[in-house]
């Protein structure tokens, strides 16, 4: 950092964080991409906006004390952090996994704070969740823990106050029984999002990040001259954002020869179909299942091999830190020409350098995967109305969504003089909008 400002807010920052380097990480992205904002505006510096921005509002943190199938008592962390409300409710996904701790919540929430303002809809940044790990557990289990999550954590939401939906381990499912929960203690059906749809869920959602993804991806590439037809894509994960990344790239032409789970990997240059794959992944069984329903897919463990195999464009989208710089090499090496992200912060910050430098085209998180969290907002609308939205009318306002961030955050990065720089246009963008609601 050279920015006299910007270095010492940073350091302030990290003093104050010791130790947290994943949340440390995500602040250094945003603050250097800031760097270009603090030298043609150096006023800006006594309003302290980045050491404000990088400091949640609030934290909580709770026990979560529930029963397993065979009657003893088990013990869970759960966390909510409440980072900015300036410009709506905080509004961020619950996260269950044995990953979760504080650093990485509170990464994902500052993340999430200008996520959210680049969909253009007033949301504040938040992000929960639990210590606890759906793997292994029985339906029964996984249902008695939401109830005792959410009973610790009602007290602290509402739909005009902090609105929770889902992320890693948490989906409609899960979400149908946090509901159910919260509206024993509080009549407010707004409170979450990414519900069953008829627990008051919006058409669409599970399919939104990842349509949003390529909707953005795609936008990126035609600006470039070149689109999704025709080309090799390999995606990490076989979640929720994974599964409609893949019907959208295929949708839009492009053949999906690779995807992941937490043990291995699956290669299909025929294609790989995503109904099978849901159908391969229920009950969170392993990838390897998918080998029932085509001649053609080979398996293989270790999921970061993946990477390995010469494709033309790579979505992650399970989780962070997939990307490394090695693997950034392998992808430049292997001639990839775009990488857009569905995961929160999957791919690591030399890495990203890397990719941009070799001229690779980078869509960052914050701006490709807003598009679950910006159907979130549809949904709360929805709920708001007391209307029911069609998936045609969603589908539609996704895609004016996606293609107006992707232009936003260009427009942004050429202001700065850096036009291929979205990672640097997302975070002046998102800085931009939220410090204007600032006070
Ligand atoms: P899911 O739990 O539905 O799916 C996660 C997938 O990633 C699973 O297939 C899981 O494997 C796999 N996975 C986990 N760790 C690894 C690993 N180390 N290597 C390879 N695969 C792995 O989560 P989501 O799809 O909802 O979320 C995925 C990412 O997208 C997260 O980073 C989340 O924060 C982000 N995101 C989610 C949004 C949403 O609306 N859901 C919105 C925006 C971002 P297994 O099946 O074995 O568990
Ligand atoms: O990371 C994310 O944007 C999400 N997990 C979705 C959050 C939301 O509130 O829909």
């Amino acid at each position: 950092m050279k920015n006299k400002y910007v270095k010492q807010a940073y350091a302030e920052v990290s003093n104050r964080n010791k130790g947290e380097t994943q949340f440390l990480n995500a602040v250094k992205e945003v603050f250097e991409s800031l760097e270009p904002v603090y030298d043609a505006h150096p006023e800006l510096a006594k309003k302290k906006y980045l050491e404000r921005i990088a400091e949640p509002q609030r934290v909580i943190e709770f026990k979560v004390e529930w029963k397993d199938d065979n009657g003893d008592i088990q013990v869970n962390r759960g966390y909510r952090v409440q980072q900015n409300n300036a410009i709506g409710p905080f509004k961020g996904g619950l996260r269950f996994n044995q990953s979760v701790n504080l650093s990485i919540l509170k990464s994902l929430a500052f993340e999430q704070t200008f996520k959210n303002a680049l969909t253009g809809c007033p949301m504040g940044g938040g992000k929960g969740g639990s210590d606890f790990d759906p793997h292994g557990k029985s339906p029964a289990e996984i249902e008695r823990f939401c109830h005792a999550f959410m009973k610790q954590l009602y007290p602290y939401i509402g739909s005009k106050k902090d609105v929770p939906a889902g992320d890693l381990g948490v989906g409609g499912t899960e979400i149908g029984y946090l509901i159910d929960e919260y509206l024993k203690h509080r009549k407010d059906i707004g409170t979450l999002t990414g519900k069953p749809l008829d627990k008051g869920g919006l058409k669409g959602r599970t399919e939104a990040t990842g349509y949003g993804l390529c909707y953005f991806t795609e936008e990126m590439l035609n600006d470039h001259g070149k689109s999704f037809k025709g080309a090799k894509v390999l995606i990490s994960g076989s979640g929720n954002v994974s599964t409609y990344a893949c019907a959208k790239a295929t949708e839009l032409g492009a053949t999906v020869i690779g995807m992941s789970d937490r043990n291995g990997y699956i290669v299909d240059e025929a294609g790989i179909d995503y109904k099978k794959l849901i159908k391969a992944k229920e009950g969170r069984a392993s990838i390897e299942n998918y080998l029932k329903y085509s001649d053609t897919a080979k398996y293989a463990e270790n999921p970061t091999d993946l990477f390995k195999v010469k494709a033309d464009i790579v979505l992650p989208c399970a989780t962070q830190n997939e990307i490394d710089l090695d693997t950034a090499k392998t992808l430049v090496t292997n001639g990839v020409y775009a990488v857009a992200e569905g995961a929160n912060l999957p791919t690591k910050l030399d890495a990203i350098a890397y990719l941009q430098e070799n001229k690779v085209l980078f869509g960052p998180a914050k701006a490709s995967n807003a598009g679950g969290v910006g159907c979130s907002y549809f949904e709360m609308c929805q709920n708001a109305e007391d209307s029911k939205w069609t998936f045609n009318k969603t589908d539609k306002k996704l895609h004016e969504m996606m293609v107006g961030i992707y232009h936003n955050v260009k427009d942004a990065a050429e202001r700065y003089g850096d036009k291929e720089n979205l990672v640097m246009g997302a975070n002046i963008f998102g800085f931009e909008t939220v410090t204007k609601k600032m006070k």
